[in-house]
């Protein structure tokens, strides 16, 4: 089955609706009946097409969630309790950071927000004057916050030499089980106190090899109880996390939203001092992404920070330099004739050219499982949005197109095996859905 763009957009559209709460639009109808923060952003970005006042109530919950010292948790929980883990499982309900009336869990995401608060006032402005004032007053009101949520990051994760912006958690990366968190996993040791647990999410797709692993999952669970043992105190975590690491993808993302967040503060008269700032963490944050290329591969990299060690693997992460900028010319060359080469998006088997999770060539991919060499159509959304603002338009319409390719279907699954598209995970996800629209309704 292959849809036309006029039938994708109404299906989109209609998945958009069709998870929404009225103050949240779930990440996915039944395997993530929450919001997720980096899931939030784009989804807010589809909003916008089908209503800028609901685009901006969808940051408002996100924002009215921020902890206290300005970390944007990684989800706000719904009343629903099909998700596993859930609140109680976390336990954030003491730690003095949370607001009062909300449910969140106790790590953080991509800092993507930024991207998305400018791209409503892009759109706003292209609807009506109406829409552009309301998302403007918006964007004001979002501003500081979002200025805080960097700085919390340059305050709490960015504790070494690289300067890489650090994880404490694999699913604070997004890339939940992907190679690149192998060797740091391997050192996480659950303890016999890991209380038992059962999980939901296998419910919820026809194929558990699609997911990650029992083992992975108690590694996962582990950590949680590390962190509730210091109460989600931001230092404490970092200094006694037994996994922490420099997420090069992160760090570019943080690096592309700090410009794009100061941008918009020039644009709309915020505070001349803050911007300043947000340019000079996005500096030295895409400093940090250029100092981890390998110099034989040209890939980007991350660092064990508890092991004081790179890690080579050959993930969708290795781009990391072209979403952010600063590499010497010929270097970027390089790493994007990789990135269209045959074993990237040029892989003559591939459905759609676009990156998968894991290189097809490298031993650690997994065609169906997860983030271990699926595509996700949400990364191609990424490098194609930073493709057009870094004026590679070619490649950023290509991207756009292979994605649209990827997800003409319209089952919107969460991610694609990549030779035959057949979608996996969960069907109707809100963040494929909010992206397509972007893709087929935006003015680029
Ligand atoms: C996946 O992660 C959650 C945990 O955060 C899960 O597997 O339960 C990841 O793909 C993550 O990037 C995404 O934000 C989330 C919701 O779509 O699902």
């Amino acid at each position: 089955m292959h849809f036309e763009p006029a039938r994708l957009v109404a299906r989109a559209t209609l998945v958009l609706r069709d998870n929404d709460t009225g103050s949240l639009v779930t990440a996915a109808p039944k395997l993530y009946p929450h919001m997720w923060s980096w899931d939030a952003a784009f989804i807010s970005i589809g909003l916008a097409y089908l209503d800028v006042n609901r685009a901006v109530t969808e940051l408002n919950t996100l924002l009215a969630a921020q902890w206290a010292d300005g970390m944007i948790p990684h989800i706000v929980f719904t009343d629903d309790s099909d998700y596993f883990p859930g609140p109680d499982r976390w336990g954030t309900g003491s730690a003095p950071q949370v607001p009062s009336g909300v449910r969140t869990s106790g790590i953080c995401q991509p800092p993507v927000h930024a991207i998305a608060l400018r791209r409503i006032v892009e759109i706003a402005r292209k609807t009506s004057q109406a829409d552009a004032e309301l998302a403007e007053r918006f964007a004001r009101h979002a501003w500081p916050a979002l200025y805080r949520w960097h700085r919390w990051i340059v305050r709490h994760r960015m504790p070494d030499a690289s300067g890489l912006v650090s994880i404490v958690h694999g699913w604070e990366s997004g890339m939940d089980n992907s190679p690149r968190w192998d060797e740091p996993y391997a050192a996480v040791v659950p303890g016999p106190d890991l209380p038992p647990y059962t999980r939901l999410d296998l419910l919820q797709v026809n194929d558990a090899s699609e997911r990650p692993s029992a083992e992975e999952y108690d590694r996962y669970l582990w950590l949680i109880e590390q962190m509730k043992r210091v109460n989600y105190h931001p230092d404490e975590v970092v200094r006694r996390s037994s996994f922490l690491v420099g997420d090069v993808f992160t760090t570019a993302v943080f690096a592309v939203a700090g410009d794009t967040l100061a941008g918009l503060g020039e644009d709309l008269g915020a505070d001349s001092g803050h911007i300043g700032e947000l340019r000079a963490w996005a500096a030295r944050a895409r400093e940090a992404v250029a100092g981890s290329v390998h110099p034989e591969t040209g890939m980007a990299r991350d660092r064990d920070i508890r092991h004081d060690r790179w890690l080579g693997t050959e993930s969708v992460a290795g781009f990391a330099p072209l979403l952010c900028g600063g590499l010497p010319a010929d270097v970027e060359k390089r790493l994007m004739s990789t990135l269209d080469g045959p074993d990237w998006s040029g892989n003559p088997h591939l459905l759609a050219a676009v990156p998968p999770s894991v290189s097809p060539s490298s031993p650690e991919f997994d065609a169906r499982c997860y983030w271990r060499g699926p595509q996700w159509p949400v990364l191609t959304w990424l490098f194609g949005w930073a493709f057009e603002q870094r004026d590679w338009p070619r490649h950023a319409s290509e991207f756009r197109a292979q994605g649209v390719h990827l997800v003409s279907d319209g089952s919107f699954g969460e991610y694609y095996e990549p030779f035959t598209g057949k979608p996996l995970g969960s069907t109707n996800q809100s963040w494929t859905a909010a992206v397509v629209l972007d893709w087929l309704c935006g003015v680029w």
